[in-house]
């Protein structure tokens, strides 16, 4: 263990996979790290606080739109199913829809334990009689639901758009695979994030406050504290672009002048200018959603947005 992730409080065991896929994506030209990887403690306090942020809409848009259709997507669901959340205990979003559900059973799933046990236990409280199933799991890979559910029909929930940060081939194939976890009957209820003017595109991913740069400049910190890096964070700058052409923002991690570190004894080199590519966020237009979601072996029923078309949820059947 480093002296640093004692005295951080956060000494933690190096995930396997966190490891590799840095030292390739390090390697890669262009080089390239997963945006699951923001997602330590530190990153997930700074996303709490993005979702805040003025600039950031896409949050706030969701959970009001929710809010206007949350009965309607209840009427047309019927009572009595399991609701599946997929990446479990947005606090906001989720009371909303098991308060117009009526389901029968709640399934949290999510790769952060710790995260998922609080949200459960929150929900538990708001919704005493509701028995609630945390499932601790890397939805990427096969997730098998608990045999308490077994007997329900489904309802996925799979909101905040992080559909957008898969590639269209990896979102098929994670619909797919939804569809064939929830089962005969199942249906999904989606958040996609929309095109839209990019002087609105631009401020929710680059914000005045620089959240999003601490957020995406914490990778570095990460891999320094997990897997022993010197990566010298400060030579490094937050830049968010639009990507026409893959209708995405994406973010990178610009080196503002030549440096060499190591991580994990290797060592690397990048020349000023040079980027890392942390993060996708693909956002579609109403025919590119639906496309995908078919493609995902989805159909979709229902389909709600907010008044300046920013932001959708789509409610699908298997
Ligand atoms: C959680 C993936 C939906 O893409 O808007 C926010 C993550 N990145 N600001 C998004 C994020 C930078 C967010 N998702």
């Amino acid at each position: 263990m480093l002296k640093q992730e004692i005295e951080d409080g956060q000494a933690t065991l190096a995930d396997p996979a966190f490891r590799a896929d840095v030292l390739n994506g390090l390697a890669a030209r262009p080089r390239a790290i997963p945006a699951r990887w923001f997602y330590d403690r530190r990153g997930s306090e700074l996303f709490e606080e993005i979702t805040a942020l003025p600039e950031y809409y896409p949050t706030r848009t969701e959970t009001a739109l929710l809010r206007s259709v949350a009965g309607e997507v209840a009427a047309r669901a019927g009572p009595g199913r399991a609701v599946v959340e997929f990446g479990a205990g947005s606090a906001a979003k989720t009371p909303i829809l098991l308060g117009a559900a009526a389901p029968a059973a709640y399934v949290p799933i999510d790769i952060s334990g710790d995260f998922l046990r609080h949200s459960a236990r929150a929900l538990a409280q708001a919704f005493p009689g509701l028995p609630v199933h945390p499932v601790e799991a890397d939805f990427l890979r096969p997730v098998p639901l608990p045999d308490a559910v077994a007997g329900l029909a489904k309802l996925g929930f799979f909101p905040g758009s992080t559909i957008g940060n898969m590639n269209a081939w990896a979102a098929v194939d994670l619909l797919r695979a939804m569809r064939g976890w929830l089962g005969e009957g199942a249906m999904l209820l989606i958040g996609m994030d929309r095109v839209k003017p990019l002087d609105v595109l631009i401020p929710a991913y680059d914000d005045a406050a620089g959240v999003t740069a601490a957020f995406n400049l914490n990778l570095l910190h990460r891999i320094n504290r997990e897997l022993g890096g010197t990566i010298p964070a400060d030579a490094f700058a937050h830049r968010a672009i639009w990507n026409a052409d893959a209708a995405r923002i994406e973010m990178h991690l610009e080196a503002l002048r030549d440096v060499a570190f190591t991580v994990d004894g290797r060592p690397f080199a990048m020349a000023a200018g040079e980027t890392i590519h942390t993060e996708n966020s693909h956002k579609y237009g109403p025919n590119g959603a639906r496309m995908l979601l078919r493609a995902g072996g989805w159909t979709p029923v229902a389909e709600w947005t907010d008044p300046k078309d920013w932001f959708a949820l789509i409610l699908c059947e298997a």
